[in-house]
């Protein structure tokens, strides 16, 4: 169960962010009003929010989850893999050191959280191109440290691991075709290629948070009965960002 959730507004220059996307300019009043939606959604979940302000220094820190690995018994500072993104960790360091001494990811390390997938007391690593072996070996010892298992798997496309895969509670995954193996086929909803962006999902205790516009997606979750609330993410899409980039829950 989360109860605590830790989130940053974007700031006006979102757009100068990394992206791959292709999809445009984010436009930022729109980007203010669904994290707002976000955020609200959050709360209805139950967890209690801390909202930070933007920090113009970094036009991808609304995305925090790549800064940390979070769960109610450990928090690990991650070390980003991205040059333009490594700072942004440092104000989540000191907003986690208030609920205990956070364990970090050291040089040569990196590690963005993106790429750190739980499903129940196990995590897959992905290494990426912003997570490297080093990242994963430290990030692995610590969990294990905390009886967390772990795994390590390569991610081939996307950006993060949890581009293409979400575990969203009771054994179910839903995965882009390339991770469609971590789990048990039958237990894996595979998106059609055109809605690939509905696997970023993110359960957050009874409720299951799923991107607004990807019908087939939706009709195939909605079998599983789960308690979903939709977002519209188009702004963060844009940024190559999805639901769980925009938090850290513990
Ligand atoms: C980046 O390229 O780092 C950001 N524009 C998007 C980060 C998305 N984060 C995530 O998937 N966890």
């Amino acid at each position: 169960m989360y109860t605590r959730a830790i989130v940053r507004r974007p700031g006006r220059n979102l757009a100068s962010g990394i992206t791959t996307s292709n999809l445009g300019q984010p436009d930022f009043n729109k980007a203010l009003e669904q994290h707002a939606a976000y955020c609200d959604a959050l709360k209805r979940c139950g967890v209690e929010l801390t909202v930070l302000e933007a920090d113009e220094r970094y036009p991808d820190g609304c995305f925090v989850e790549d800064t940390a690995v979070v769960n109610n018994m450990v928090k690990v500072i991650s070390r980003p893999g991205a040059a333009s993104r490594r700072g942004e960790e440092e104000e989540i360091a000191r907003v986690l050191a208030g609920f205990g001494p956070p364990e970090s990811i050291t040089p040569p390390g990196t590690l963005e959280g993106g790429d750190v997938l739980r499903a129940e007391n196990h995590y897959f690593i992905g290494l990426s191109a912003r997570t490297n072996t080093e990242g994963a070996r430290q990030l692995s010892a610590i969990l294990s440290k905390h009886g967390f298992t772990s795994a390590v798997i390569r991610v081939e496309a996307g950006l993060h691991l949890k581009s293409d895969i979400a575990y969203l509670g009771n054994g179910n995954f839903i995965s882009t075709p390339v991770f469609s193996e971590i789990a048990h086929p039958a237990n894996t909803i595979i998106p059609d290629r055109d809605e690939y962006y509905s696997a970023n999902c993110l359960r957050v205790n009874d409720y299951l948070l799923i991107p607004i516009g990807f019908p087939k997606s939706k009709m195939q979750i909605r079998k599983l009965s789960y308690e979903i609330i939709e977002l519209e993410m188009s702004e963060f899409r844009k940024m190559d960002g999805g639901l769980t980039c925009l938090s850290l829950l513990f």
